[in-house]
């Protein structure tokens, strides 16, 4: 299989560590989103993925998979083991509420295309920008420490895909200096989580684009 990625891409951190967890072997795209106003614009990406967006995947059989929460359920169908959607009903879509929470509510209002049209377009000053980057993230965060277990992952003793959301989210907020001392929970997922070595093998810094 083949992964369009970008290091720092979170959306891509997570099928990384879905990869990972269930042993699949992969190759590297690096797609850099920032050089010369992001090499995701370039018609031979475009063809790819109309989106002009990472994570893509691409099946053995060359069938190509974008947004990363489609491609994770997929690869869970296609590889259960080990399983990140429980086969509980309920508890099913508690572990989708979280992913969603974090997928839908928080990385969209952080993502390059939204945090360059505030810089380019909207003509906002770069402080103002990092004020809007916390404040999303911050209050994403207030409702998910909440809501998570954190025993010692966010659904219970097995991860799931809201773990894979929510590392890579934690990622982000370090990156941006969020202070996260009024999230133990969240910080103990994350934690517990990178201690795990399929986690650890999908940070940013191991990335064979890593700068
Ligand atoms: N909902 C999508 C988000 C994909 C996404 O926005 N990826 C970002 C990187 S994390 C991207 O490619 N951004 C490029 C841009 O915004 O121009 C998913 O989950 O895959």
């Amino acid at each position: 299989m083949k992964l369009y990625s970008y290091f720092r891409s979170s959306a891509a951190y997570r099928v990384r560590i879905a990869l990972n967890l269930k042993g699949l072997a992969y190759d590297t795209v690096p797609v850099h989103l920032v050089k010369d106003g992001g090499h995701n614009k370039r018609p031979e990406f475009r063809a790819v993925n109309p989106q002009m967006r990472v994570p893509v995947l691409v099946t053995d059989a060359g069938d190509v998979l974008i947004q990363s929460l489609a491609i994770i359920e997929y690869l869970d169908e296609t590889h259960p083991e080990p399983r990140l959607l429980p086969q509980d009903t309920l508890a099913r879509a508690k572990v989708r509420a979280l992913a969603e929470l974090i997928a839908c509510d928080i990385h969209p209002l952080n993502n390059t295309s939204p945090l360059r049209y505030l810089k380019n377009q909207l003509g906002q000053p770069q402080d103002a920008i990092d004020a809007w980057y916390q404040h999303w993230i911050v209050t994403g965060f207030e409702a998910l420490e909440t809501l998570i277990e954190a025993a010692p992952y966010a659904c219970g003793n097995r991860v799931t895909l809201a773990d894979l959301c929510l590392v890579p989210q934690v990622a982000n907020a370090r990156r941006l200096k969020v202070p996260l001392d009024k999230f133990p929970k969240i910080v103990g997922v994350d934690k517990a989580c990178l201690q795990l070595a399929a986690f650890d093998r999908a940070r940013p810094e191991n990335q064979p684009d890593a700068e």
